[in-house]
């Protein structure tokens, strides 16, 4: 590794002393970031997903900008279902759209398992261009098996998943079928990432927490821990975010990852106290961003203070930056968490 290397974020993963707390943003790169919205301007958001120079331009708008300490691939977790043969677009009000959801098992079957380097090769070209131009790590990414299904059974968002729960409910073999299809397609395309050289891999379970814990364990839990097993031999580590999940924290720790994401709902040493020998990353509320910068900074310092008995401590917010943040306000949170973690 070349000298300059920040490797900071990945010794926090692993649970080695570093100099100071190492942060991220979920979300970093995206439309609070004027930057962002002028190669935006010119392209659809999937035209963007699918061309690797610019995908590597606003991969490092936030790390040249903010100066955080790990970059993510710019992408979505939508893209490898559309590779498995989901038609996929995204509206522009209402985020993304599957106009043919899977609801049966004729739906179920017309899904292919893609191979990622061929359906999906700009996201492997964008992960090794990056790796030429960073002086930070590369997260690399993908949903979780259970947050994916339901953008594909509703047919794109939801908030009270009623296609989702009634098919877990009333064909509790379709679902798991689904789910067996999503993660075999997962697992390849974590390993393809792998290969192409991202240095750590997050599993975003951004609808977890609307499941009751039981639920969770017999519905989602398995193919996380199945995906994470395989995922074992590259030798990265490996993070795991359930948004809205503080209930199913204990759960979560039986995934095998290295590191849990926490959102902001819970408070990060009780937290660290479910979690044993882990790293934990999070967890600011992403509006106190918006709290003047005194505040600011005496939050980010409690934060740090609630945190300092974590096996390790990666500094993030609980959920993605909103759109409407001003970048200076995230700048304002970085600097802090800097000099304040400083050892
Ligand atoms: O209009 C635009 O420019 C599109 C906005 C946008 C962006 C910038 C979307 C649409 N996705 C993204 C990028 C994105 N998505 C990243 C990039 C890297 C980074 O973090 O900087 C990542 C990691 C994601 C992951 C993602 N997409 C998640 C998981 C994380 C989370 O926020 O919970 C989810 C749920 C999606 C789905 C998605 N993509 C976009 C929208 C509007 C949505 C729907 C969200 C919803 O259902 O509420």
């Amino acid at each position: 590794m070349n000298a300059s290397f920040n490797d900071t974020f990945l010794k926090a993963c692993r649970g080695e002393k570093t100099d100071y707390t190492p942060i991220w943003m979920m979300r970093q790169a995206g439309r609070y970031l004027p930057e962002y919205q002028k190669v935006r301007g010119n392209v659809t958001f999937l035209e963007l997903c699918k061309n690797p120079e610019l995908c590597v331009e606003v991969t490092l708008q936030p790390v040249d900008i903010l100066r955080v300490d790990a970059a993510i691939l710019f992408s979505d977790i939508l893209i490898p279902m559309e590779a498995m043969g989901a038609p996929l677009y995204f509206h522009e009000g209402r985020g993304p759209i599957f106009p043919e959801p899977i609801r049966t098992t004729e739906a179920l079957n017309k899904l292919i398992v893609p191979d990622p380097d061929e359906h999906t090769g700009f996201v492997m070209e964008t992960i090794r261009l990056l790796r030429q131009e960073l002086k930070v790590p590369l997260i690399g990414f993908s949903g979780a098996p259970f947050t994916l299904a339901t953008y594909l059974i509703e047919g794109g968002s939801s908030k009270v998943f009623w296609e989702t729960k009634k098919m877990m409910f009333t064909q509790p073999a379709l679902f798991h079928a689904l789910m067996d299809k999503i993660s075999q397609c997962t697992i390849l395309y974590l390993q393809a990432q792998a290969r192409a050289g991202a240095q750590a891999l997050q599993i975003f379970d951004s609808w977890a927490g609307v499941l009751a814990p039981c639920d969770f364990a017999e519905f989602a839990l398995p193919y996380v821990q199945r995906i994470i097993s395989k995922l074992q031999d590259t030798g990265l580590p490996i993070i795991y975010f359930a948004n809205n999940g503080a209930t199913l924290l204990k759960l979560s720790a039986t995934t095998g990852a290295d590191v849990l994401g926490l959102d902001w709902r819970i408070n990060i040493g009780d937290a660290i106290r479910q979690v044993g020998d882990r790293a934990v990353q999070g967890n600011i509320d992403p509006f106190a961003l918006l709290l003047p910068k005194d505040k600011l900074r005496q939050r980010i310092a409690d934060l740090l203070e609630g945190a300092k008995e974590a096996y390790g401590h990666i500094f993030n917010l609980g959920h993605g930056i909103h759109q409407f943040t001003p970048p200076e306000q995230a700048k304002i949170a970085i600097d802090a968490v800097h000099e304040l973690s400083a050892r």
